[in-house]
């Protein structure tokens, strides 16, 4: 296989190769990373660029003079290194005061809170590059259904957005949003929980064209969804502005593994969606080092990432390209759904007035099983 490039356009937030490892019932196993050294050793590896939320690049409540000065040096090693910032976000889940959530917490001012700190990252975010904006609500949701009222909730949370798309007009700033769904953790249950609920939320703002997704693989497959549907249903409605890619074995707490050590094979026709339908954003891998590794398995998994991508993007383009493959489709009648149901012209009335032998094409067989098979088989490298 080849190394990666930064033509890949492969990105990783600050905070996955920089976990420490806490974990509810561990302290942290691994020191703090310098985010101007992962700008570094990303860069080595071929990466095209990071991702940060607020706080892992200017600790919570720095001064305006150490926030300054710790942007300041976060950009020297951007230029230095050639690597791009093409997402940002906002922490809005670690300190206590979002306990209850942010643009949904039942106290005003912390949502007045939450939208002032998004803004004053956004800020930072457009002077550093990034045309995307990711939101991950991670706090806004519930224990118990009396705490909070889930129709005022989501009023709450279209508000918010509809502030931050005026925000983002009035200011003229070049960048859209990108909601990132889970179902649940930290929160018992998460507003907003799938790709499909996000969707329909979206066409209920202001300013729909500005905001998109960014889903992530185990947030959908730990709702125990087809996460390749779930992408198609993001590109069908032309709303795929991010991904987050990682791993995660089925429905379960957040894994958040090295791309592809999950459910491989829905990663393989993932990375054959995404090249099929010329996905060029950033390949965004969102994910966190096992807790028992060190410095050095911290680098490994990063490279781990990058190569299960391209190996299995390789292994895609393999696959689609052998005349078997293209046999085996037809056989199974796959180009068929190409064909529009009504040809041009016609209506219901052509549909309604047509003979057909049900027995006959009941009896058809599609041969799925010689084509899963044949893709595996990609999959694993025999052919
Ligand atoms: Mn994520």
């Amino acid at each position: 296989m080849r190394n990666p490039t930064p033509q890949d356009k492969f990105t990783f937030g600050l905070w996955t190769v920089g976990w420490q490892a806490r974990d509810p019932f561990g302290d942290a196993t691994r020191e703090a990373l310098d985010p101007v050294r992962t700008v570094s050793e990303l860069a080595q590896r071929g990466a095209y660029g990071v991702t940060f939320h607020d706080d892992d690049l200017i600790p919570f409540g720095s001064s305006p003079s150490d926030r300054a000065a710790h942007i300041a040096r976060f950009k020297k090693a951007l230029d230095e290194n050639n690597m791009k910032v093409p997402m940002a976000t906002t922490n809005l889940f670690s300190h206590p005061v979002f306990k209850d959530g942010a643009f949904t917490s039942n106290n005003r001012d912390i949502r007045r809170y939450a939208i002032r700190k998004v803004m004053t990252n956004i800020e930072l975010a457009v002077e550093l590059g990034a045309h995307t904006y990711v939101c991950w609500g991670g706090r806004e949701g519930a224990e118990t259904d009396i705490g909070k009222d889930p129709v005022v909730a989501l009023e709450r949370m279209r508000e918010a957005f509809n502030i931050l798309g005026q925000f983002v007009i009035d200011k003229g700033y070049n960048i859209k949003f990108a909601m990132e769904p889970k179902p649940n953790e930290p929160r018992g249950d998460i507003f907003l929980p799938t790709i499909g609920h996000a969707l329909a939320f979206i066409n209920s703002l202001e300013h729909p064209e500005l905001v998109g997704l960014n889903p992530e693989v185990g947030h959908e497959q730990m709702a125990g969804l087809n996460f390749v549907h779930g992408i198609g249903q993001a590109l069908f409605h032309k709303k795929l502005f991010h991904i987050d890619l990682n791993g995660q074995h089925g429905p379960k707490y957040d894994q958040d593994l090295v791309f592809g050590h999950g459910d491989l094979k829905s990663a393989f026709f993932l990375v054959d969606l995404l090249d099929r339908y010329n996905y060029d954003g950033p390949k965004h891998f969102d994910y966190k080092p096992m807790r028992t590794e060190s410095d050095e398995g911290v680098w490994a998994s990063a490279t781990a990432n990058m190569r299960t991508f391209i190996i299995l993007q390789e292994r895609a383009r393999a696959f689609r390209a052998d005349p078997r493959t293209k046999a085996a489709l037809e056989k199974s009648g796959v180009n068929e759904l190409l064909q529009p149901t009504a040809a041009s012209g016609e209506s219901w009335k052509d549909i309604a007035n047509e003979s057909f032998d049900v027995e006959a094409a009941g009896k058809r067989g599609y041969h799925y099983e010689e084509l899963d098979q044949l893709a595996l088989e990609y999959l694993i490298g025999v052919h």
